[in-house]
C-alpha cells in the first residue's frame, strides 16, 4: 500500500476543455468491421459500447472490491488527498480512496477473465495483425470528489519496448464515465506524430503547453464500454469533483513477436528531456 506519489496540484483550467464528445460506439466487439479497423489506424482509437455484459461488469466490480479491501497486498495506491490515514480507513471509505491498483490479475480470477476476454483479444489481433500478449494490467479508480487527473501523456513513454511496437490499450468502464467524473480524453490522430517529450511535473506527462487542447475530444462511456487506443495516442483524464465513482480496468497488449527491452535507456533517450535543450 502506498499514497499516490504525485501531489494534488490543480491542472490549468483549460487543459481538459474539449471540442466534441464521442457518444457513438460500435455495439459489441463482434460488430467491429474492417472499416472500423482502418478507422483505428487513422484515429488511433475505437469506441465499443456493450463490450462486456452486465454479469461481467458485476464480476469485475466484485473482484476489484475484494482486492481493495485486502490488507495483505502491496499493489494498492491511494489518492494523496486521503492523507496519511489511508492505511486505517474503514472498508466503505477505502473503496472511495483508492486511485490505482497494479497488477490485479495475479490476485483474482474474475479480473484475469476480463483480461482474457476472447472477443476483445480477437479485435486486438485484427488491429495488430498478430497474436496479442498481455503486457500490463491495472485498475484505475477515480474516487468521488477527490479523484485526481491523469495528465496528458502517451502510454509508450511508460513502456520499455521499441517505439514502433504496436501496443494497444483497452480501457474498460465499470461505471458510467463522463467528463465530470474523469472520462478519457484523446487527441484523434496524435499517434501519427510519434513519440513526444515527457516531463516529471504533476505526473510523467506531456508539457501542459504542448497539449493540443483545441483538438481534444471527450470519450464518455456507459458501464461495460471500452476504449481501444494506440500506445502513442495523446490522452488524459480530468480530475473528478463529481459525487459519482468512476472505476475502470486497463489492459495493455503487445504483439507476440515484440519483446521488452532490458532497461529504460532507450525509452528515456526518446521520451526524456536530458540533453535536448527543451523547456517546459
Ligand atoms: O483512468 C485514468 O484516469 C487514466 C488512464 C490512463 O490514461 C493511463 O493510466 O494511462
Amino acid at each position: 500500500m502506498s499514497l499516490d506519489k504525485y501531489g494534488i496540484e490543480a491542472p490549468p483550467a483549460h487543459l481538459y476543455q474539449f471540442s466534441q464528445q464521442i457518444t457513438a460506439g460500435i455495439s459489441g466487439f463482434p460488430a467491429v468491421t474492417d472499416a472500423d479497423i482502418s478507422n483505428f489506424e487513422a484515429l488511433g482509437f475505437m469506441v465499443i459500447h456493450n463490450a462486456i455484459d452486465r454479469a461481467a461488469i458485476e464480476s469485475a466490480r466484485a473482484g476489484l472490491r475484494d482486492l481493495m479491501l485486502r490488507r495483505d497486498t502491496d499493489n494498492i495506491m491511494f489518492e494523496s488527498a486521503v492523507g496519511q490515514a489511508y492505511a486505517d480507513l474503514p472498508d466503505e471509505e477505502r473503496l472511495d480512496s483508492v486511485r490505482k491498483m497494479m497488477p490485479i490479475i495475479p490476485y483474482d480470477n474474475r479480473l484475469q477473465a476480463a483480461a482474457e476476454n476472447a472477443e476483445l483479444l480477437a479485435v486486438i489481433e485484427r488491429i495488430m495483425g498478430e497474436t496479442p500478449v498481455l503486457s500490463q494490467d491495472m485498475a484505475l479508480l477515480k474516487p468521488p470528489r477527490i479523484g485526481r487527473e491523469k495528465p496528458w501523456h502517451q502510454d509508450m513513454a511508460y513502456f520499455d519496448f521499441p517505439a514502433d511496437a504496436a501496443i494497444v490499450g483497452a480501457w474498460i468502464a465499470l461505471d458510467e464515465a463522463i467528463p465530470e467524473n474523469g472520462c478519457m480524453m484523446v487527441i484523434p490522430g496524435s499517434h501519427h506524430s510519434g513519440p513526444t517529450l515527457h516531463w516529471t511535473r504533476r505526473d510523467w506527462q506531456i508539457c501542459d503547453t504542448e497539449v493540443q487542447v483545441g483538438r481534444s475530444v471527450a470519450v464518455p462511456l456507459p458501464p461495460g464500454g471500452c476504449l481501444l487506443f494506440h500506445c502513442l495516442l495523446h490522452h488524459g483524464t480530468p480530475p473528478s469533483r463529481s459525487t459519482r465513482r468512476r472505476w475502470a480496468l486497463q489492459f495493455h497488449y503487445r504483439p507476440g513477436s515484440v519483446t521488452p527491452l532490458p532497461n529504460s535507456d532507450y525509452r528515456m533517450s526518446i521520451f526524456g528531456t536530458d540533453g535536448k535543450d527543451a523547456a517546459c
